[in-house]
C-alpha cells in the first residue's frame, strides 16, 4: 500500500467505543510507559516536529488519540502507564479504557510497545507485553533512545530487554532513536505489514 506519511492529522480523541471512528481503517497502537519516547516516535514517523504532543502533564486526564495517516490507516496514541502520582480510581479508569480499546477493537492489526532500551522493563512494561501475548495481538517492540547507548552495547541491552520480557522471537524487536531516526525505516517495513 503507497502511504504518504506527511499526510497526517490528529483525528479525535476518545475515553471509550462510542467515540471511536466508525470505519474500517486499519489501526496501529502505541502504547508504553510514561516518557519512553512515544510521542516522539510517533513525530519522527510521520516527519513532524509536534504533531504529538511530548512530554504531557503527568495525572491530567488521558484519553485515546487517534492519528489520520492519509486517510489509509490510523495511530492510536494510547496514554502512557507508570505514573507514580495517579490514584488508584484513575489508574482503574485508565486500565478499563485500554483494555477496551485492545480487547474489542476489530480495526486493530498491531501494538507497537515502546520500552527504554537503556533499561530493563518495568514490571508494567512486562504486563502489558504479557496482556498482549494473552490476547494474541501482534506486536513490534521498539526500544527506544538507542542514541543514548553505544551501537557497541545494543546488543547487550537488546539480550536483556528480551530475556526480561519473555520475548517470543516472531514478534518484531526494533533498535530506534528520534533523535537520528535509526530504526523509522524498519519500524514502517513491520508496520506496512501489519495492516
Ligand atoms: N535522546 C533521545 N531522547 C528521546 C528519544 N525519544 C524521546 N526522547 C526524549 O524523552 C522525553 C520523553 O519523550 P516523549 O516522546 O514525550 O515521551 P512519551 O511520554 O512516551 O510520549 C523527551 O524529553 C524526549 O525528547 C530518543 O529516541 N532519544
Ligand atoms: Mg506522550
Amino acid at each position: 500500500m503507497e502511504i504518504n506519511t506527511h499526510n497526517a492529522e490528529i483525528l479525535l480523541s476518545a475515553a471509550n467505543k462510542s467515540h471511536y471512528p466508525q470505519d474500517e481503517l486499519p489501526e496501529i497502537a502505541l502504547a508504553g510507559r510514561s516518557n519512553v519516547g512515544k510521542s516522539s516516535f510517533i513525530n519522527t514517523m510521520l516527519n513532524r516536529k509536534n504533531l504529538a504532543r511530548t512530554s504531557g502533564k503527568p495525572g491530567k486526564t488521558q484519553l485515546l488519540n487517534f492519528f489520520n495517516i492519509d486517510d489509509k490507516m490510523r495511530f492510536v496514541d494510547v496514554p502512557g502507564y507508570g505514573y507514580a502520582r495517579v490514584s488508584k480510581k484513575e489508574r482503574e479508569k485508565w486500565g478499563r479504557m485500554i483494555e477496551e480499546y485492545l480487547t474489542t477493537r476489530e480495526n486493530l492489526r498491531a501494538v507497537v510497545s515502546l520500552v527504554d532500551l537503556r533499561h530493563d522493563p518495568s514490571a508494567d512494561d512486562v504486563q502489558m507485553y504479557e496482556f498482549l501475548k494473552y490476547y494474541e495481538i501482534p506486536v513490534i517492540i521498539v526500544a527506544t533512545k538507542a542514541d543514548k547507548i553505544p551501537r557497541g552495547k545494543w546488543n547487550k541491552h537488546e539480550s536483556a530487554i528480551k530475556k526480561k520480557l519473555n520475548f517470543d522471537p516472531s514478534d518484531d524487536f526494533i533498535l530506534f532513536s528520534s533523535v537520528t531516526k535509526a530504526g523509522m525505516d524498519q519500524a514502517w517495513d513491520a508496520i506496512l505489514e501489519k495492516i
